[in-house]
C-alpha cells in the first residue's frame, strides 16, 4: 500500500500565460565552421547529400533548425581545417569559395525563415597589415566583414541576419578595446545607411551585428548603399572597454557604458553551462548560448543536448542555443571527432548517421518557432529534470520536459556539478488561455541506457484532458514534448549505404573546367588554401590543376604551420604509394612536398609528423619526418626548378621509404620509425603559389 501511495504521488506544476510571459524565443541552431566542419559534406553524391540537409533543415522532418551560423572563412586553421576567405588578397573579392554559401542556400531553400549568422575566426594576412592582429586597422577589418554581408546578398541573395567580427578566444584589454571600437564603427556605418534595425551582439568574444527582420527588397537597395558608404567611411573614432570572461566583464561594461550598451543587442556566451550572471540579466538584453555542445554525438551527447536546450532557458534565460557543430563532416581523426548533431564523414561511401541530437532537437524545433514566447511558468521538476513551455500567443502551447540524469547528459564543458534525477509523476495544470485545451499531442524519447535500445521522437497517443490537467509518469533519461501542434513528423529515408573506408586506389587529375566548389573532393586543407586552377594559356597537359593560393600567413586563430598542407585519404593507411605532378611558381626559394602517414591536423597541424618528400626550386630535395622539416631522413640534389612540371612518387612500406623524380629513383630506403599510419598529403614550403596535378594514391 505504501509503495502504491508513493507511486501515485504526483508533483504539480502550473502552466499559465496570465501571470505574465517570459522571454521571446530566438531559436535552436547549428554552427558550420570554426572550422571546416562541413568540409566532407559537399562531396556526398545525391540523393544522400540532400537527405542529410533535410535531416538538418527541413521543417517538420528532423532537427528542423531555426538558426544556421557559419564561419566567415579567414584562410587559417580554425579547429578542423581552413576555410577560404572571400578576400585572399587586398584587391580580391570572390564570393564563390568554399561551401558555406552553398550550405546557407540549401538551408534557406528548406526553411526560408532560417536565421543566418556569420562570424570570422581568422582573417587573411593583409587585414593585419603584416601583424597577426586584426585591429590595428579596424576600419579595414570592419569593411572586410561588412563586404562579406554585402556579397552574401549580391551574389547569393542571402540576407545575413547576424554577423560577427571575431570569434573570441582569450580576452586582453587591447583586444577588448579594439573589439568595442569596431562594434561602434559598425553601428555607425549601419545607422548611416538606415539599417537601424540591425543590432550588434557581443558574445563571449563574438561581436555580432543582428537583423532579425527578413528584408528582401529593402536590403537589396541597402546593400548598394552600404557598399557605397563603406567605401567612403572613415572609421577611426570609437573607444570602449569590455570583458575577459564568459558573461563578464562585458555585461558590467555595458551597464557602465551607455554607448556600448546601445550597440549591443544580444549578449552571447560560449559553453555557459546553462547559467548566466546578474549583470547580464540587468542589461535586459537578449542572452544567447551562441556556441555550445561540442560533445561526441553518442547518446550521452544527445542527453547533453536535451538538458542544455531546456536548462539554458530555465537556469540562464538564454533564448537561443547553437550547436558546435552542425554536422560532423570532417575526417574522424581530426580534433573533436563527431561533435555534430549528426555524422556525415564518408562522402566516398555515402554513409551517414542520424544521431540522437537530431531527434532531441526536433522535440523543441518542430513545436516552437522564433517569435514564440516562453511562459514564466518554467522550471525544474521536483525529482530532477526540467520543463519549459512556450506559446505563439494565439492559443498554442508547447511543453518540453527532460529528465536527463547527470552521467547521461555530461557535455564537453564546463564541468557538470552533481545532481539527482529519479522517476516521478508530474501533473501539469493548464491555466489562463490554456485552461480550455482538451487535446494534446505527445512526442517521446527514451534513452534506455540500460538496455541500449533507445527510442527517439516517437509519437504517442494524444492526451485527452477533462479538467485542464494532465499527468505524466516520467522515468529517468526521457524527453517529452506535449503540444497543441499536430504538425510534427519523424522524417526518414531508406538506410544510406554501409560505411566503407576511403578507396585504396584514388586519383584526381583536377580536369574540371567548371567545378561546383573551389576545393577538390576530399582534400582537407589544414594550413593554406588549395583551389582548382586553370592555366588557360598552357598548351600542355596541365591546363586544370590544384593550386595553393595563399601568399601570406593569415591572421591566425590557432598556430598554423609555417608550411601549407592539405590531407586526404584514410588515417589508417600505413603502406602506400603517393604520386603527384608539382609546379613551383617561386624561383630559388620555392618548395613543395607530397607526404604519407601524416599523423596530425587541426590545431595540432604544426607538429604533424609523417614522411614528407620535398623538392625545392633551388635544385635540391629533402625527405623529412615532420612537416616543420626539422628531422631530415635524406637530402641531396634533384635539379628541380620553378616553372616546370616534375612528377614526385613516394612509396612507404614498413620501415622504409623510397622516392622517385619523373619516374626515376632519386632516393631509397630512408628509414621511417614512425608514425605507423596517417593521411596522404600535399603542400608547400611556405605561403607561396604552387600547383599540383594528377594526384594518385595506391594503398595496401
Ligand atoms: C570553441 C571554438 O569556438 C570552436 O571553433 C571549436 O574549436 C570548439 C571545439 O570544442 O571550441 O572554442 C572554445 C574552446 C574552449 C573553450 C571554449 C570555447 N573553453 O575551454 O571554455
Ligand atoms: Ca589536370
Amino acid at each position: 500500500l505504501l509503495v502504491h501511495c508513493l507511486s501515485a504521488a504526483s508533483d504539480r506544476y502550473v502552466l499559465d500565460d496570465k501571470v505574465g510571459l517570459g522571454r521571446e524565443f530566438d531559436g535552436i541552431g547549428g554552427l558550420s565552421g570554426g572550422g571546416a566542419t562541413s568540409r566532407l559534406l559537399v562531396n556526398y553524391a545525391e540523393p544522400y547529400r540532400s537527405q542529410i540537409l533535410d535531416y538538418l533543415f527541413k521543417p517538420n522532418f528532423g532537427a528542423s533548425l531555426h538558426i544556421l551560423k557559419v564561419e566567415i572563412g579567414g584562410d587559417a586553421q580554425t579547429t578542423d581545417g581552413t576555410e577560404p576567405s572571400h578576400m585572399h588578397y587586398e584587391n580580391d573579392e570572390n564570393f564563390f569559395r568554399g561551401y558555406e554559401w552553398w550550405l546557407m542556400k540549401e538551408a534557406k531553400k528548406r526553411n526560408p525563415n532560417i536565421t543566418l549568422i556569420g562570424l570570422p575566426w581568422a582573417f587573411p594576412g593583409w587585414v593585419g597589415r603584416g601583424k597577426n592582429w586584426p585591429y590595428d586597422h579596424p576600419d579595414i577589418t570592419a569593411t572586410y566583414v561588412v563586404s562579406w554581408i554585402i556579397g552574401a546578398k549580391q551574389y547569393h541573395d542571402l540576407d545575413i541576419n547576424y554577423v560577427g567580427i571575431w570569434n573570441e578566444r582569450s580576452f586582453n584589454s587591447k583586444y577588448i578595446k579594439s573589439m568595442s571600437f569596431v562594434a561602434k564603427v559598425l553601428r555607425d556605418m549601419l545607422d548611416k545607411v538606415g539599417l537601424t534595425d540591425i543590432g550588434i551582439i557581443a558574445a563571449d568574444g563574438d561581436w555580432t551585428i543582428s537583423n532579425n527582420m527578413v528584408v528582401d527588397p529593402y536590403l537589396n537597395d541597402a546593400v548598394e548603399l552600404l557598399r557605397y558608404t563603406l567605401d567612403k567611411s572613415g572609421l577611426e573614432r570609437v573607444r570602449i572597454i569590455a570583458s575577459d570572461n564568459l558573461w563578464e566583464p562585458i555585461s558590467l561594461c555595458m551597464r557602465l557604458d551607455r554607448e556600448l550598451e546601445r550597440v549591443i543587442d544580444v549578449i552571447g556566451a560560449h559553453y555557459p553551462g546553462t547559467t548566466t550572471v546578474l549583470e547580464a540579466l540587468l542589461t535586459r538584453k537578449k542572452l544567447w548560448s551562441s556556441e555550445d555542445y561540442s560533445t561526441l554525438n553518442d547518446d550521452v551527447g544527445g542527453g547533453c543536448w536535451a538538458r542544455i536546450l531546456n536548462q539554458n532557458y530555465v537556469n540562464g534565460f538564454m533564448t537561443a542555443t547553437i550547436s558546435w557543430n552542425l554536422v560532423a563532416s570532417y575526417y574522424e581523426d581530426l580534433p573533436f571527432a563527431r561533435d555534430g548533431l549528426m555524422t556525415a564523414q564518408e562522402p566516398w561511401s555515402g554513409s551517414y548517421v542520424v544521431e540522437s541530437p537530431i531527434w532531441i532537437s526536433a522535440h523543441t524545433t518542430q513545436f516552437t518557432q522564433p517569435g514564440w514566447t516562453y511562459l514564466q511558468t518554467v522550471g525544474h521538476l521536483a525529482q530532477g529534470g526540467s520543463y519549459v513551455a512556450l506559446t505563439d500567443g494565439k492559443g498554442n502551447l508547447t511543453v518540453v520536459i527532460e529528465t536527463m540524469t547527470h552521467d547521461h547528459s555530461v557535455c564537453i564543458r564546463p564541468p557538470l556539478l552533481p545532481f539527482n534525477v529519479t522517476s516521478q509523476n508530474a501533473t501539469f495544470q493548464l491555466k489562463g488561455s490554456f485552461a480550455s485545451i482538451t487535446l494534446l499531442q505527445v512526442w517521446h524519447s527514451r534513452f534506455n541506457f540500460k538496455t541500449q535500445k533507445p527510442t527517439f521522437f516517437e509519437k504517442l497517443s494524444p492526451l485527452k484532458l477533462s479538467d485542464g490537467s494532465f499527468t505524466l509518469s516520467l522515468g529517468e533519461d526521457e524527453v517529452f514534448t506535449i503540444t497543441t501542434l499536430t504538425s510534427g513528423q519523424k522524417g526518414s529515408f531508406p538506410d544510406p549505404p554501409p560505411s566503407a573506408p576511403f578507396p585504396k586506389i584514388y586519383k584526381d587529375d583536377f580536369n574540371n573546367a567548371n567545378p561546383p566548389f573551389t576545393e577538390a573532393p576530399h582534400f582537407a586543407d589544414q594550413t593554406g588554401v588549395f583551389e582548382y586552377y586553370s592555366n588557360f594559356t598552357d598548351p600542355g597537359p596541365h591546363v586544370f590543376t590544384l593550386r595553393q593560393v595563399l601568399t601570406q600567413r593569415p591572421i591566425t586563430w590557432v598556430v598554423d604551420a609555417d608550411q601549407t598542407i592539405s590531407v586526404i585519404g584514410d588515417y589508417k593507411w600505413e603502406n602506400l604509394t603517393v604520386s603527384c605532378d608539382v609546379f613551383m611558381e617561386t624561383v630559388k626559394t620555392g618548395g613543395v612536398f607530397i607526404a604519407a602517414r601524416v599523423d596530425k591536423g587541426g590545431q595540432l597541424v604544426r607538429s604533424a609528423k609523417g614522411v614528407f618528400y620535398w623538392v625545392f626550386a633551388d635544385g635540391t630535395y629533402k625527405v623529412t619526418n615532420d612537416l616543420a622539416g626539422q628531422t631530415v631522413l635524406a637530402e641531396g640534389l634533384s635539379g628541380t626548378r620553378a616553372f616546370g612540371w616534375h612528377t614526385l612518387t613516394l612509396t612507404v612500406k614498413g620501415q622504409y621509404a623510397t622516392g622517385l623524380l619523373n619516374g626515376y629513383t632519386l632516393w631509397k630506403n630512408a628509414v621511417v620509425l614512425g608514425p605507423k599510419n596517417g593521411w596522404a598529403a600535399i603542400g608547400t614550403k611556405s605561403f607561396e603559389l604552387d600547383q599540383f596535378d594528377n594526384f594518385a594514391v595506391t594503398a595496401e
